[in-house]
């Protein structure tokens, strides 16, 4: 899991309760089609979007693939059950209450497709840098942006295997890096990111290999930071 403490945990669940930190693309809510309630969301860009960062190949196989198979066994799993009903950041804040014959499922399929529909709105062809409230908090926690991305790249880099880095805003608007394995997510103790970024290889292997410090590099690039300073001021004031 995560590196978060149980202290930090609590402090930080009032933001997510308040449903300050979810972007427009909550539809991520489970729909009434109870064979299906949880939805593959649209990309929201053409899979050459993001190029050269990220190759058109690698968006179409990891939205139309890999995401898909998330939603489609998160179907499987809670299909038929009162758990369909539920947005997916509560069934997976509710990893303990789950029958234990899909809490598995759940946690593995729910948080990956809540990271990774999070994941598609963070990122945008139009770059751009980092604006407003967020400024100040870079300074505060890193000295400086570079500082942030040197420490962002290490969390990334240091993920043994499968999984993701993250930004949180801890107390007093404060930024903090961590990471988790596989599709676990800071989400699932109530805290939610601000940005993230998956470093599974499925994520960058067509294009770079084994070369994930490359990819980290170029995904800098294409952070959509508009979003992303927006989350910020709105976690911050909560
Ligand atoms: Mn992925």
């Amino acid at each position: 899991m995560t590196t978060f403490n149980r202290r930090e945990m609590l402090r930080t669940t009032a933001l997510g309760a308040a449903g300050l930190m979810l972007p427009s693309f909550a539809g991520i809510a489970a729909a009434a089609d109870e064979a299906a309630p949880f939805k593959l969301p649209e990309l929201g860009y053409a899979f050459d979007a993001l190029e050269p960062a990220i190759d058109a190949k690698t968006m179409e196989i990891h939205h139309d693939r890999h995401h898909k198979a998330y939603v489609d066994n998160l179907n499987k799993a809670v299909m038929g059950t009162e758990w369909a009903k539920m947005p997916v950041d509560k069934l997976i804040q509710s990893l303990e209450k789950l029958p234990e014959n899909i809490r598995t499922a759940v946690r593995n399929n729910g948080g990956g497709h809540w990271n990774h529909t999070f994941f598609w709105t963070i990122m945008s062809n139009k770059g751009g840098k980092p604006s407003g409230d967020i400024n100040d908090a870079f300074a505060n926690a890193f000295v400086d942006f570079e500082g942030f991305k040197k420490q962002f790249t290490t969390a990334a880099m240091t993920r043994f295997g499968s999984g993701w880095a993250w930004l949180v805003v801890g107390e007093g608007g404060k930024l903090k890096i961590v990471s988790s394995a596989n599709q676990d997510t800071p989400v699932m103790q109530g805290v939610y990111p601000i940005l993230g970024l998956d470093v599974w290889e499925h994520a960058y292997y067509l294009k770079y290999q084994n070369k994930r410090a490359e990819y980290v590099a170029n995904w800098f690039s294409i952070i959509n930071w508009d979003l992303v300073s927006d989350l910020y001021t709105k976690a911050a004031k909560a």
